[in-house]
Order: structure tokens, then sequence, then C-alpha cells
């Protein structure tokens, strides 16, 4: 065989050849940015409740008061689910529809939507995958103790999963406690320029401290649910890792990228699966370090069964001797190619290494891609037709690349296209639409784009190309 052979059927065996045979197909979203229904029975308000009517916090001052209705039209969003052919559904929990008030007692009106929700799904054959915390932190939190600024927001946080996983867990999947750190600590705490919930500016010294209390209730959390959910019931979490790729695939920058990930994870995921932080990251936080005991960094180790990756978008690292860690970052430059969201640069490749570095540097017993996916101005034909060719092409070559990493071996077992459909894209509003399903925000109409259409034909041959 040549080269020019070899190479030929390398591609097409990408494209054609089956995802392993029990791979999960599903979608995700959450809470905050579909549900709506934000005064009904018995909720009270989140921090995005609070940040999103504080006038220019959002794009067009919007808010996610009616967001997409998902509260009411869960049973019309399975049964699209249903026919896209999913298998499975990623959602997250309103913590303040469960727990309105700091006095502990749980609003059954609020656990009865999500039985109702995962009835629906159980019904229609599909997983139901729980998210715990996706940035909504009960505004009475952030009142009473300032949020995660205070160890009570772990202990609370661990109290309301264990009752989560006692009321539900029998009927889930798999529960992930925390979704992605960074965007409620470090966008929510500092202003870096696009700010989030609840939208403050505190020192380095606090957010260090609140980042610390987030990890560890996470830890507590895990603890908590296998304490009161049901025996073999799946725990983790779903994080954004820097979405580390070396810029050549070479053995010097490969290592380069292994190193960098754990570095740029040491407040994070290193914790959780080392039980320290980077001495990296403690060295340059120097006298603003979080201040922790040993039984709170054994908690934040506690084991977990599956990791979630949310990826989007490529860091590129190399190897540099020149550098005293040995490794620098590498920007993109202009003229490279993006989706419709600033942060948004594509490298696909990013679906292999996250597997492969993240398997490399922590070996964690499962990976499921939790959120991957991409904005794009999407409008309807005068058919009301959704050609988001820029869409399918994004998730065919990211797809490609997934099956670079489960053709390799690394332990991925399911992938969550972000998102099922349009919704409210936090602090860009509803100017951002990141859905396979169009939503028409007047009518609330959904509208499978071509992407839909796309995924839907992926499921079904478990493979990215073929017809
Ligand atoms: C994720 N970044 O957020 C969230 O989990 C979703 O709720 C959100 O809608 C989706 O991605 C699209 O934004 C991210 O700056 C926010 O790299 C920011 C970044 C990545 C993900």
């Amino acid at each position: 065989m040549t080269d020019l052979d070899h190479a030929a059927e390398s591609t097409t065996a990408r494209l054609f050849c089956p995802y392993p045979r029990d791979f999960l197909w599903g979608a995700a979203t959450a809470a905050y940015q579909v549900e709506g229904a934000v005064n009904e029975d018995g909720r009270s308000p989140s921090v995005w409740d609070t940040f999103s009517h504080r006038s220019g916090a959002v794009a067009f001052d919007q808010n996610g008061d009616r967001a997409t209705e998902h509260y009411h039209r869960y049973p019309e969003d399975v049964a699209l689910m249903k026919r896209l052919g999913l298998q499975s559904y990623r959602f997250s929990v309103s913590w303040s529809r469960i727990f309105p008030e700091a006095n502990g007692v749980p609003n059954p009106k609020g656990l009865d939507f999500y039985k109702r929700l995962v009835d629906e799904l159980r019904a229609a054959d599909i997983q139901p995958w729980m998210t715990l915390f996706h940035w909504d932190l009960p505004q009475w939190a952030e009142d009473r103790f300032g949020g995660w600024e205070s160890r009570d927001c772990a202990h609370m946080f661990a109290d309301y999963a264990g009752y989560m996983a006692a009321e539900l867990g029998d009927r889930l999947s798999g529960v992930f406690t925390i979704n992605e750190f960074m965007c409620f600590l470090d966008k929510g705490y500092v202003d870096t320029g696009e700010l989030f919930a609840p939208g403050k500016n505190v020192s380095k010294r606090i957010l260090n401290q609140a980042r610390h209390h987030a990890v560890y209730g996470h830890g507590l959390a895990v603890q908590a649910i296998r304490a009161s959910g049901p025996a073999g019931l799946k725990v983790g979490l779903a994080e954004n890792i820097p979405n580390i790729v070396p810029i050549l695939e070479t053995p010097e920058h490969i290592a380069a990228a292994r190193e960098a990930l754990r570095e740029l994870s040491g407040m994070y995921l290193t914790p959780i699966f080392e039980g320290k932080y980077h001495p990296a990251y403690l060295e340059d936080a120097g006298d603003d370090a979080p201040i922790f005991t040993d039984d709170e960094m054994a908690a934040i180790a506690s084991p977990i069964d599956f990791l979630g990756l949310n990826l989007y978008a490529p860091t590129y690292v190399r190897h540099d001797p020149a550098s005293p860690r040995g490794w620098s970052g590498v920007n993109c430059g202009p003229g490279y190619p993006r989706m419709d969201m600033p942060w948004l640069a594509v490298g696909p490749s990013i679906m292999y290494w996250a597997p492969r570095l993240v398997s490399e540097a922590w070996n964690p017993p499962a990976i499921y891609i939790t959120e991957n996916g991409c904005a794009n101005p999407d409008r309807p034909t005068q058919d009301n037709e959704i050609m988001d060719v820029g869409r399918v092409m994004y998730l065919q070559e990211h797809l490609i690349h997934l099956h670079r990493a489960a053709a390799e071996g690394y332990p991925v077992k399911g992938y969550f296209v972000w998102s099922l459909m349009d919704n409210f894209e936090w602090a860009c509003g509803y100017t951002k639409r990141f859905g396979i399903c169009y939503v028409n925000y007047e009518t609330q109409e959904r509208i499978p784009k071509l992407s839909a259409e796309f995924y839907s034909g992926v499921i079904a041959r478990n493979a990215v190309g073929g017809g």
C-alpha cells in the first residue's frame, strides 16, 4: 500500500467506521437557559435572575424569564428528541426550585417537575443525565453568605445533591455535580470582559478561596450522592478544561501539552484527580492562595465514575525550553477560523487531544463529551428551513476526531451536543444560537435545523459519514 492509499483509508475509516457499539448519543441544555417559568410553583430567584435584570448586564437587557418555556413544553421537547433519535438528554436542575429558601425545606412542586421530565424521558427510552449545578445559585445563598465565598455553600450544595440523589437517583443514568467551575467563578467573581452572574469583582484571595469551596462542594456532593442515592448511581462532573492541542504531533510538544493541561487545571481538575493543588498554581497565588485542610483535599479527590468534558475551542501549546515551565501557549493569530462567538476558534482535534491528554494525566474510568457545538447566525429561509451548513461542518469535523480517540482506545463513552435548541446564551442573551433546533422566540416553535438532520443520521448509523 502506498502512503497515499494509507492516508485515504484512514480518513475513510474515521468517516465510515462505526463508533463503539454502546456509544451514547445525546443533547444537553441547562435550567436557566431553557426553562422559563421563573416565578412558578414556588421557585425563588437565582443569581442569574438577579443579574440578568441588572441594566446592561446581558445583551439588550434580555433575561431567562421566558427562555424556551421548557418547563411547560417539555413533553413536546421530549417528543422532538425522540424524533431525532436521541438516546440521552443532559438537563440541569434549578436549585432554587428545590430549595427556595435557606431553611432546608424542600419544595415538592419543584421536585415534581424533574420527576415528570425524567419519567417522560424514560417512557421515550431516552436516558436522563442530570446536572446539579449549572451556575444558577439560589439568590438566598448569595445574600446570606456570599455564595461560594463561604464554606457553607459547599455544605448546602452537598445537602441538595444528597436530596436529589435520594429522590430521583433510581431513575437516572448519571449525575454531574458541577458544570464548568471557570464560568461561575472566574467569569462571575471577577470582571474580565464578559461578566457572568453574580457579577462581583472580588480580590484574588477571595476568588481562590471561592474556587476551593467549589471543588470542595463537588467532593462533598459526590459523597452525599453515594450516601443517599441508590447503589450504583454513577456520578462525575462536567468541566471545560483548557482544550490543549500540541502545535505539532511530536513527542516533545505532546509532553508539553500534557504538562500544560495539569498546570492550567491546577485549581480545578488537578486537585479533583490528584488530591493536591498544582504547585505552580499555589506558587503563582502566593499570599492569595486558598486556605484548606487535608481532610478537605481528601474530600475533593473523592473518586468519580466518569469525567464530562465540555469541548469548544483549542488552546495551542508548544514545547518551549526557554520558558521556565518548559512549555508556552501559541495564539491562533489573525485570520484563524472562528464560529459566531468571539472565543470560538475552530480546532476539531480538541476532540482527540482532550480525551487523550486527560487519560494520560489522570486515567478517569470513563469520559463523556458533555458539551460540544457552536453558535451560528441562523435564520429560517422562506420555506422555514435552517441551512446551518457551518454547524454541520463543525460537528462533522469534531466527530471525526472524536472517532480517532475512541479508535485508539481512550474511554470515550458518549457525546452530548450543545444544544438541543437555541436558548438563553448567558451574557449574550438570545443573540447567539447554539441549537441543532431553531427556536422562534415569538411563537416558541422549534424547527430542526440541517444540523439536526445531520446528527440524526450520525446516531442512526453510529458513524459520522454515509447515508
Ligand atoms: C458553556 N469560553 O459555556 C456552557 O456550559 C453552556 O451553558 C453555554 O451555553 C455553552 O458553553 C456555550 O457558551 C462556556 O469562554 C462559556 O471558552 C464560555 C466558554 C466556554 C464555554
